[in-house]
């Protein structure tokens, strides 16, 4: 198959699982078109059939707003008429999948017939999209897809609770590639992180204030206290500012890094003695599935679609969120007890290898199959 992929290129979730799906469909022999404002962060465009098309936006200082989905979906009937694509595969409802389908429809004048398959993935249900601003548009995107697919149950029941849905919806979860979890394991030097008789504590996100970052530090605060510990926070986003301030009152400064935004997680993952995901929302939580598949147990909310990955009480521990104490009581449980942490840490990764992406593909492949017919 000729597949289009039009997802967001940064750091967040859905962009990766876009590229990770791109990455393994190539893998497969399929043709891979990529289409972003920018080359997503974590896409080789040296493998291949894996191709890269930039959208550019022309500065026109009429506009106030540059308009980005003109662009994005002139580029899809371009490439899509170049390149001969069979179907394009939307991430994230706002405004690809509304890009995709005025794509469709210009391509049906043209007698050429593309479906597309949208996969919501999470903040463009229960956070923008809902908004009264883009929530017809995001409506119609979700009704005029051909296939629509969604990251968890949870997400499905949101976006059902949300929209007037017509079209039936998929649960096709995130996945990891267990394989390459694996061949990196004899890589990872703790050393370079930690003493011997420290623990590490770890927070990927994007720093918005659905991630509560604060909570995560008014946690390992707590756990620092009965713990020699250190934390270490990835990711860069609009609270990083203020979490840095509250560090310093808190007096953590020493014991805390912010390393801004990584490519290579890995390393400090395998690393990670605990994960923490105190999200308010979460529809399903891939930066825990990463830390699991890096054998990390997850302190997490029970909320949105994170039960449906961390199993409470085996791969993790999840709570109510700004359970700010009780989050810290478990994670000093955990981290003082090195049998119990053991066990914790071979249950996370056996339950990551659940979400491989080996067997989570062929959920994809049907899919597109579907579409097609
Ligand atoms: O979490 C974010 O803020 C980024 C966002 C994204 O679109 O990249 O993540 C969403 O999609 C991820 C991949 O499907 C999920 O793992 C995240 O849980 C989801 N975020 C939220 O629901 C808040």
């Amino acid at each position: 198959m000729r597949i289009g992929i039009i997802c967001y290129p940064t750091f967040g979730g859905s962009g990766v699982v876009a590229t990770e799906l791109g990455i393994e469909l190539s893998k497969r022999g399929h043709h891979v078109h990529f289409m972003a404002y920018k080359k997503p962060v974590r896409l080789d465009t040296d493998l291949e059939r894996i191709h890269f098309h930039e959208v550019h936006v022309p500065n026109y200082p009429l506009f106030h707003y540059q308009p980005y989905e003109l662009a994005l979906s002139s580029a899809l009937v371009d490439m899509v008429r170049l390149h001969k694509i069979d179907l394009l595969h939307a991430h994230y409802a706002i405004p690809h999948a509304y890009a995709a389908f005025m794509a469709k429809q210009m391509l049906s004048e043209l007698q050429i017939s593309t479906p597309i398959v949208t996969t919501l993935h999470g903040s463009d249900i229960t956070l923008v999209g809902s908004h009264p601003f883009y929530k017809p548009a995001v409506t119609f995107s979700i009704n005029n897809s051909d296939i629509v697919t969604c990251v968890s149950k949870s997400l499905k029941h949101d976006t059902k609770d949300i929209f007037n849905v017509k079209t039936e919806i998929d649960v096709v979860p995130n996945f990891i590639d267990i394989q390459k979890y694996e061949r990196l394991r004899n890589t990872c030097s703790r050393e370079q992180l930690v003493k011997p008789d420290e623990r590490l504590v770890t927070h990927v996100s994007n720093f918005r204030p659905v991630k509560r970052v604060q909570d995560v530090l008014s946690v390992f605060a707590k756990v620092n206290k009965k713990v020699k510990s250190r934390l270490i926070l990835v990711g860069d986003g609009p609270d990083r500012q203020s979490a840095e301030k509250y560090t310093k009152e808190l007096g953590l400064s020493d014991v805390v890094d912010f390393v801004g935004k990584s490519n290579d997680v890995y390393k400090i993952l395998c690393s990670s003695d605990l994960f923490l995901l105190p999200s308010q929302k979460e529809s399903f939580g891939l930066a825990a599935l990463e830390a699991m598949a890096a054998r990390t147990p997850v302190i997490a909310t029970n909320e949105g679609g994170i039960p449906e990955v961390v199993e409470n009480n085996i791969s993790g521990i999840l709570t109510a969120h700004r359970q700010v104490d009780t989050m810290a009581d478990f994670a000093i449980e955990l981290l003082s007890d090195d049998n119990k942490l053991a066990q914790f840490k071979d249950a996370a990764f056996e339950r990551a290898k659940e979400f491989d992406i080996q067997k989570i593909i062929p959920s994809y492949i049907d899919i597109y199959q579907k579409a097609l017919q």
